[in-house]
């Protein structure tokens, strides 16, 4: 039923996958109080090494960038040597693994960081609060000055080239779900007057700034990017939005990177202003390897791909409840369903 999830996949000539089954990012919320991911983490990923490709939970570049408690960053050398850790048990159980490079922007909150600005690409909150720290209401953000954009860029490169001395087998740019590179990408969230506001090349600048940074860095062949078309999350939608989208895909096509990853919780949500699903529309203007997910079991990814829909398949909840995942898969076997209690624990 799922043979085509077992079939390699060449991402380019650097890295192939030994089957088309990606681990999504999963936020945990279990590094250390340095914000170190643990032994205990380590072993969580590496009972996963059977996926084709994980990505890490989201990481977070540096200090600003967090928005939830004990989420791991890719900016201090213990970091960096807890991170080794991860990768090295990966790599000897015969895995991959890229990490997912994270500003949350606006939905960052200082508590985490000692006071000082959240940074956005206007000065616009998100409503709410710090999901189960609801004492944590949502700060209205510092648009950032050209400066501090800069600054930005220069941080994700570093984090990118952190990664890979880290061990990482590449990098995964978060630009998905409603934090700060989405923020840019959205007309909810930017209404920035400069270089980086209005059209769609304007706010496309911001994404495509990182991207041609870390890719400089750490090569093309090592750098995918998640991007949420369709808002969902942290974000309201607006129709404009679809412009910035159509521009911004072909130009990441033209990096030749190593993959676009579809920001999406269900695929079968449809958006008016993308004439149906997120992995629809990527797949319409984006030329390259597209990763699709978003509440998918094993059968209905492989039906997915077989018609051509995407090429490779990321499973996020039913990974945080069966580290056997893709063994389970492979022979057949029914899986354990996932529940919200289960994220109290690494199994
Ligand atoms: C997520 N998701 C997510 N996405 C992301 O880009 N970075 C992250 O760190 C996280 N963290 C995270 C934590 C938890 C607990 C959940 C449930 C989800 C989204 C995830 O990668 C994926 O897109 C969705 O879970 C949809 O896929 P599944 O779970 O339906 O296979
Ligand atoms: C404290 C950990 C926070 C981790 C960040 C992401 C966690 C998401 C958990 C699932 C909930 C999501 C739902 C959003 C879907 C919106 C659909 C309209």
């Amino acid at each position: 039923m799922s043979a085509n999830l077992f079939q390699p996949y060449a991402l380019n000539n650097t890295l192939t996958l030994a089957n088309k089954i990606l681990m999504a990012p999963l936020t945990r919320c279990m590094a250390d109080a340095n914000l170190v991911p643990t032994q205990q983490i380590a072993d969580y990923y590496a009972r996963r090494a059977e996926a084709g490709l994980i990505i890490s939970e989201a990481t977070i570049i540096r200090p600003d960038g967090q928005g939830y408690p004990n989420t791991p960053g890719l900016f201090s050398p213990e970091q960096i040597q807890g991170w080794k850790v991860v990768t090295d048990a990966v790599h000897a159980n015969g895995g991959k693994i890229f990490a997912q490079l994270w500003h949350t922007g606006r939905v960052a909150h200082p508590h985490f960081f000692g006071g000082g600005d959240v940074l956005s690409a206007s000065a616009i909150a998100v409503e709410g609060s710090v999901p189960r720290m609801r004492e944590l209401t949502y700060q209205t953000p510092k648009a950032a000055t050209k400066a501090d954009i800069e600054q930005l860029v220069k941080d994700y490169a570093q984090a990118a080239a952190n990664a890979i001395d880290a061990g990482f087998d590449g990098v995964e740019i978060h630009g998905a779900n409603g934090y700060l590179i989405d923020q840019f990408l959205h007309h909810d969230s930017n209404r920035r007057e400069d270089e980086y506001g209005q059209s769609p090349e304007n706010m496309s600048r911001f994404a495509l700034e990182v991207l041609d940074a870390i890719v400089a860095r750490i090569g093309a062949e090592r750098t995918g990017l998640r991007l949420s078309p369709g808002a969902y999350f942290n974000m309201a939608a607006d129709k404009r939005d679809r412009a910035v989208f159509d521009y911004l895909l072909p130009e990441v096509a033209k990096r030749d990177i190593a993959f676009v990853h579809a920001g999406i919780f269900d695929d079968a949500m449809e958006f008016d202003y993308l004439d149906g699903r997120v992995s629809s529309y990527l797949r319409q203007v984006y030329t390259g390897t597209l990763v699709g997910v978003g509440s998918y079991t094993a059968q209905t990814g492989a039906q997915a791909i077989a018609a051509n829909k995407f090429d490779l398949l990321a499973i996020g909840r039913p990974f945080i409840a069966n580290p056997d995942y893709v063994a389970k898969v492979r022979q057949g076997e029914a899986v354990v369903e996932y529940n919200d209690a289960m994220l109290a624990e690494l199994i």
